[in-house]
This record gives structure tokens, C-alpha cells and sequence, in this order.
């Protein structure tokens, strides 16, 4: 029988209109009514028909299997007539989209803080995935905001916990609940999308790879297309059972967390590829022997090259990024004569470019890659792709990178992160140079004179929906740019991210040090911020 649970209003305001998902530290989603408060938030706004079908992932850390038994039983009160869940409340976020599609859902819940630590006193997250499997638009999560306003009850049935570990269909309440396995239509995904024989053969003819799955989502996902699939040696995925807590590290893959990955792939006993992914599955870290690829980078290197797989043959429309990745993508959708589009940071910027046909491949500087097979970020496709072209192409990575800026010129790029900072400091930082955007324009740091400035606004092509202030461009007049946003994924104060990029033609300096490249946008960038007084840092605390 259904159960009415009277609350009180309770605003979340990590759910603020057009964030597309909840995060926050485990110990909030643990207080009386909160996570079911966002989820009956959710049910209330999303449209679906009745008897529709709900796909819940997760990404396994701490309180997922709490919170996915919560759905199930809100979800039976709700009128949904079937609910899909991984096999150990697991699936990684572009397995969930995956199954979202292939199921056609009305929608999945997506639990996981991405990259974020995990474990007790750690981070937890839920985001609504609609019925393409992207992430829900801003008209969505406006709603949803809007609705925790003056939520006031919540609807729940009377069941037993189900077995989330046993395979098969239980009954809670007249719904159907499957328990699928999280890792085979994805894998069989892939092996569609891939040329596997042509990596099989490579692997046969010695090419190795080490794949950190940082105790995160991808362990069980690696292991069966890598080892399995595809033939790597046993142990090739490392760190690949998904714990609670992450083995307590952050499951980010970046130069920063995955250090040791990346001392391997410096050393003299690399490996040809090395490859990571992030705690939701995500997010993806490339790096070949001797040579790391920036994600601008890597998103440009496998669009120029994306043709060499089966399923992209001949059908490349169009390329993607988020407003501060870098143009290096811009030069190779210029080259192939195909458009590129400009979007704020955020997956779901990039759902109604894919759904139209207008992009087939789009990225982002925070080490997302992913195409028209889901609607969400996907870092084992984006290595799978990487394989596919190397096996093909029988080259390293350093020297496809060679090649690369030596075709279309090399974008030098970095980010600057400034975490945990006071959130007046970094709102006051944020407005004082949106007030002297105006002024900007002429203006000459050392070598570089500022050609335009302004808040980054985004008209969306398809919808015609307007997003503003989605960060800060300064434009310099020999094509090098700075960018200054705050985070929106930080669970602690504010993040201040500054992106700094200088373009070097294909007969320019093709072979230098990044950060001696970035030195003038380093300097301007503090006249142009004020970061130290705003901040109070000398220094970034993460540079990737
Ligand atoms: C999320 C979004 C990404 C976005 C990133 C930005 O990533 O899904 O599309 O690029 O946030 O993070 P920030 O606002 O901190 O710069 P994820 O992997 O955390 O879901």
C-alpha cells in the first residue's frame, strides 16, 4: 500500500535551476527526508507515461545501495511499472545511458558525485538522466529546483529490501524490479561501434596497454572488453574492483590522482597506452609512452581520426566542445569542412546537437569525450577509440600527437585550479571582471592585447533556449585566450578554474614546455583577476 510522508519544504541548494544533478556530502543525503525529498522532487516534475520504466545507476561508493533501495520503493508508490538496476546497484554513467536507450525508459536516476571522493564522510550525488539517457536539460532541472520549493510529502510503499546481487525479476508492490547485469549491453555496445579484431590482432603483435579503473565504476567493464574482449594480459586493468570509498583515494583521473599511471608511462618500462577513468565511468585520462594528451587535445585527435572506426565511417557532421576546452577541435572540424559548435561546460549542452544530427563526436577540457552512442560522456569509448586508431594507424601516441600539430598546429593548454576558496572572494573576483569587460578591449598585457572580452552566452542552435554567464573569454589578438569560471561540481566553498591557451601554427614551436608556452597568459591572467588578493592563494592548488 502506498505510504504518504508528510515533510516540511526543504530547497536544496545544491540543485540550483540548471545544475543538472544533487551533490552533496554523504551525511546530508543521510538526514530525514533529504535524498527522498529530491527523488519525489524528481517524480513530481518529470513527464512519463504510466506503468513507464526507471533505470537507477550507480557508481557503487557509499550509500549507493541505501539510496537505490529508497528508489525502488518511491518508484512503486509513483506508478512506474518496471524499474532497471545494475547487479550491485552498479552502472557506470554511460552504461546507464546506454541502457536508458536500449530499454527506452522514460528516465534513469544516475547516482554518483563523479569524481568526487567517496565513503562516509565523503561526497554523494543524484542527477535525472530523460529518456535519451542524456543528462536532464535546464528546462528540467528548473522544474525540479522549483518543485523542492514547496514539496510537502513524499510517496513510498511498504517492501522488504530486494537482493540487488541476484540476476533476475522481483516484484515490489505490482512493480517489476530487473536486475540486470550492468556490463554486457555495453560491452556488446562497444564491440559494434569498434573494430576488435583489428585491436585483437595488435594485442597479439605485442601492443600493451595499463588501464586504471582507480577502484572505481570501470573495473568490471575493463576487464571484460579489455582481458576478455580484446585479449590485453590479465592485470592489464588495474585497481579494478569498485570499492565504497575508492581505496580512499579520488577517483579522478588527472596527472594529480593518477600520478602513478602517469610516473609508469614517463618511465622506460611503459606500456604503449595508459589509460584511466573517473568513479562514474565517465571521464577518461590519456597517455601514451613518454607522452601525455591534454582532453582538448585528445578530443581533436580522435575526431580527425574517428572515421577509422566501423560505426563513424563517412559520417563525421560535426564536432562539439565546452566554451573553455580548447580550439585545437575548432582546427580540425575547419580542416575536414565540418562545423564546430560552442557550448557551456556541461554534458547536457551537448544532448540537442547529438539528437539532431548535427554533431557526431564532442568533448570537453575535464576529460570528457563521448559521440551519438549515448548521451553521456563515456571513458572507455573514448580509449576504445584511441585503440581503434592506433591499432590501425600501427604508430605511437607521441607520434600521432607529432603528426597531429604538425597538420592543424598545436593549442598549448592548461587549468588552473584555485579549490575551497571563500565563496565571496571568488563571486567578488567573478563580478569585478565582468564590470571592466568593457575596458578590456585594446588593452595590452606584456605581449598580449586583448581582441575581445565578454560573458560567455549560448544560444542553443536547436531550441533556441539562451543560457547565460557561463563564463568569462578574454581573447587575445594572436589567438591565445583566457577563461575564467567557477565550478559547479565542488561539494566544499568554490573552485575558481582559470584556462589558459596559446595556438601555435603547424610551422610554429611545435615542441616546447607547456608552462614556459603559457608564461604571458599566466601574468595577464592575474593582472586581469586580482586572484591573489581575491583568493588569498599565491598559487594554484591543482594544475592539470
Ligand atoms: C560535470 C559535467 C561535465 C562538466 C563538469 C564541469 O562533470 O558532467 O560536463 O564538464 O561537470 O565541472 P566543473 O563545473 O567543476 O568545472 P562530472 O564528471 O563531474 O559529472
Amino acid at each position: 500500500m502506498t505510504q504518504i510522508v508528510t515533510v516540511q519544504t526543504q530547497p536544496f541548494d545544491g540543485q540550483a535551476p540548471g545544475t543538472s544533478g544533487l551533490r552533496k556530502k554523504v551525511k546530508v543525503f543521510q538526514q530525514a527526508n533529504y535524498a527522498e525529498n529530491f527523488i519525489q522532487s524528481v517524480f513530481d516534475s518529470v513527464t512519463r507515461d504510466p506503468g513507464a520504466t526507471l533505470v537507477i545507476g550507480g557508481d557503487g561508493r557509499f550509500h549507493n545501495r541505501t539510496v537505490i533501495q529508497q528508489v525502488i520503493r518511491m518508484a512503486a508508490a509513483n506508478g512506474y511499472g518496471r524499474v532497471l538496476v545494475g547487479r550491485g546497484g552498479i552502472l557506470s554513467t554511460p552504461a546507464a545511458s546506454h541502457v536508458i536507450r536500449k530499454y527506452t525508459a522514460s528516465g534513469g536516476l544516475v547516482l554518483s558525485a563523479s569524481h568526487n571522493p567517496g565513503g562516509p564522510d565523503e561526497d554523494f550525488g543524484i542527477k535525472y538522466n530523460i529518456a535519451n539517457g542524456g543528462p536532464a536539460p535546464e528546462g528540467v532541472t528548473t522544474a525540479i529546483h522549483a518543485r523542492t520549493l514547496e514539496i510537502d510529502r513524499w510517496l513510498t510503499v511498504e517492501a522488504d529490501d530486494i537482493d540487488l546481487d541476484r540476476i533476475g525479476d522481483v516484484e515490489v508492490a505490482g512493480m517489476t524490479v530487473s536486475v540486470i547485469d550492468p556490463v554486457a549491453d555495453y560491452a556488446d555496445l562497444m564491440e559494434e561501434l569498434f573494430d576488435f579484431a583489428a585491436i585483437r590482432k595488435a594485442v597479439a603483435d605485442g601492443f600493451t596497454m595499463r588501464f586504471d579503473a582507480m577502484s572505481a565504476v570501470t573495473g568490471p567493464y575493463a576487464v571484460e572488453i579489455l582481458e576478455n574482449r580484446l585479449g590485453f594480459a590479465k592485470g592489464t586493468v588495474v585497481n579494478g574492483t569498485p570499492l565504497e570509498d575508492f581505496g580512499g583515494h579520488h577517483p579522478d583521473p588527472n596527472l594529480i590522482h593518477a600520478k602513478e599511471l602517469h610516473d609508469l608511462m614517463m618511465g622506460e618500462d611503459a606500456p604503449d597506452l595508459g589509460a584511466a577513468s573517473d568513479g562514474d565511468g565517465d571521464r577518461n585520462l590519456i597517455i601514451g609512452r613518454g607522452r601525455f594528451i591534454t582532453p582538448s587535445d585528445s578530443l581533436a585527435m580522435l575526431a580527425a581520426n574517428i572515421e577509422i572506426a566501423p560505426a563513424y565511417k563517412g559520417r563525421l557532421a560535426g564536432i562539439a566542445r565546452s566554451m573553455p576546452t580548447s580550439a585545437a577541435a575548432d582546427r580540425v572540424a575547419e580542416a575536414l569542412g565540418v562545423p564546430c559548435f560552442e557550448t557551456p561546460t556541461g554534458w547536457k549542452f551537448f544532448g540537442n546537437l547529438l539528437d539532431a544530427g548535427k554533431v557526431t563526436i564532442c568533448g570537453e577540457e575535464s576529460a570528457g569525450t563521448g559521440s551519438d552512442h549515448v548521451r553521456e560522456k563515456d571513458g572507455l569509448w573514448a580509449v576504445l577509440l584511441w585503440l581503434n586508431i592506433l591499432a590501425a594507424r600501427q604508430i605511437p601516441v607521441d607520434q600521432l600527437a607529432r603528426e597531429h600539430w604538425a597538420r592543424f598546429g598545436r593549442n598549448y593548454y592548461a587549468r588552473h585550479d584555485y579549490e575551497g576558496i571563500a565563496k565571496d572572494g571568488a563571486d567578488a573576483l567573478m563580478a569585478e571582471i565582468k564590470d571592466s569587460l568593457g575596458v578590456l578591449k585594446g588593452h595590452a598585457f606584456g605581449p598580449l592585447t586583448v581582441k575581445l572580452a565578454d560573458s560567455f552566452s549560448y544560444s542553443d542552435p536547436v531550441d533556441g533556449s539562451v543560457s547565460e554567464n557561463q563564463g568569462i573569454r578574454v581573447l587575445f589578438e594572436d589567438g591565445s585566450r583566457i577563461v575564467f569560471r567557477l565550478s559547479g561540481t565542488g561539494t566544499q566553498g568554490a573552485t575558481l578554474r582559470v584556462y589558459l591557451e596559446r595556438y601555435e601554427p603547424a610551422d610554429g614551436r611545435l615542441d616546447e614546455e607547456t608552462g614556459a608556452m603559457l608564461a604571458d597568459q599566466i601574468v595577464a591572467a592575474e593582472a586581469i583577476a586580482g586572484i591573489v588578493e581575491h583568493t588569498g592563494r599565491t598559487a594554484p592548488d591543482v594544475i592539470t
